[in-house]
């Protein structure tokens, strides 16, 4: 796939790799509609990429995304922040939902909007310098794009609650600690780590991979029970898949699998 290039948003693609760059850097990649629709574009182009194995999305500049954009909710009526949440939503669900895994490359400030962007993404690795943060309440919000509840489930009531209802900003040490960040890595290093993650994930066969991405995510909304058979079906599924066979094979002809 050839590099896109949205203006307010750039698309590169490398050995099955796509790296998302959110580009608004004067607002810090403050998300206003325009972003979230061409975020849905990159998102149906991606799609249809049949070698895509990884996603990643950061945020070009000193900024990760450091919330809706302000200036553009400022004015909206109540329909059209309805309009705009529900968007940004679905947007996020899209994301959270996609068939391969997405990496949240956290260089810097992700605030309101861009911490349910990151929250989103299925890790998130930071930067040693990033912020992160829930300031909605001292706009008189609260956050919108679902982030009162993958907050929650990803760092426990409490910690939701104490970054949400205190507003403060935490570094990427301690969002490491609540279990936000799953690394925190030396800023210059930040791409590079994540890449080769993301290349770590594309070296796996990729069937299995999405599959256990699925199951997880399915999971969450079930009973232990229920989770635990979507398990065994997605398993069993995956015996008809080549690269299974292939994986398996390649250990006991003690070589690397040609997936
Ligand atoms: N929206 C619009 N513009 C922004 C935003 C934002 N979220 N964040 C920063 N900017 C702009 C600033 O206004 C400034 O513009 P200008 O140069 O024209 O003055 C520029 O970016 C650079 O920012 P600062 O000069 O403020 O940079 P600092 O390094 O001094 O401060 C901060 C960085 C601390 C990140 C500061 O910019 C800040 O506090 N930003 C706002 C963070 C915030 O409150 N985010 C939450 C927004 S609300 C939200 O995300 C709700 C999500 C749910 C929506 C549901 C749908 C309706």
């Amino acid at each position: 796939m050839e590099p896109v290039d949205y203006k307010i948003l750039k698309v590169t693609f490398t050995e099955g790799v796509a790296l998302i760059t959110i580009s608004r850097p004067e607002v810090l990649n403050a998300l206003n509609s325009d972003v979230l629709a061409v975020l849905n574009d990159a998102l149906n182009d991606l799609a249809k990429q049949r070698d895509l194995k990884v996603i990643v999305i950061t945020g070009e500049g000193k900024g990760f995304v450091a919330g809706a954009d302000i200036a553009e909710m400022a004015d909206m009526t109540n329909n059209q922040a309805f309009c705009f949440a529900k968007m940004g939503k679905a947007t996020f669900e899209r994301l959270e939902k996609f068939a391969v895994p997405v990496i949240a490359a956290v260089n810097g400030y992700a605030l309101g909007g861009g911490l349910e962007l990151a929250l989103a993404c299925d890790f998130r690795i930071a930067a040693k310098s990033a912020k992160f943060g829930a300031p909605e309440v001292t706009l008189g919000l609260i956050p919108g794009y679902a982030g009162t509840q993958r907050l929650s489930r990803l760092t426990g009531p409490g910690n939701a609650l104490y970054l949400i209802l205190t507003a403060e900003m935490v570094n990427a040490e301690d969002a490491f600690r609540m279990g936000l960040v799953q690394k925190v890595v030396e800023d210059a290093q930040l791409m590079e780590e994540v890449m080769k993650m993301a290349r770590k994930i594309a070296a796996n066969g990729s069937p299995a991979v999405n599959k256990a991405k699925e199951i997880i995510r399915k999971g969450l909304d079930k009973d232990f029970k229920a989770a635990c058979k979507l398990e065994s079906e997605a398993f069993g599924k995956l015996f008809d898949y080549p690269s299974t066979r292939e994986g398996m094979k390649a250990f006991l002809e003690k070589r690397k699998p040609n997936w």
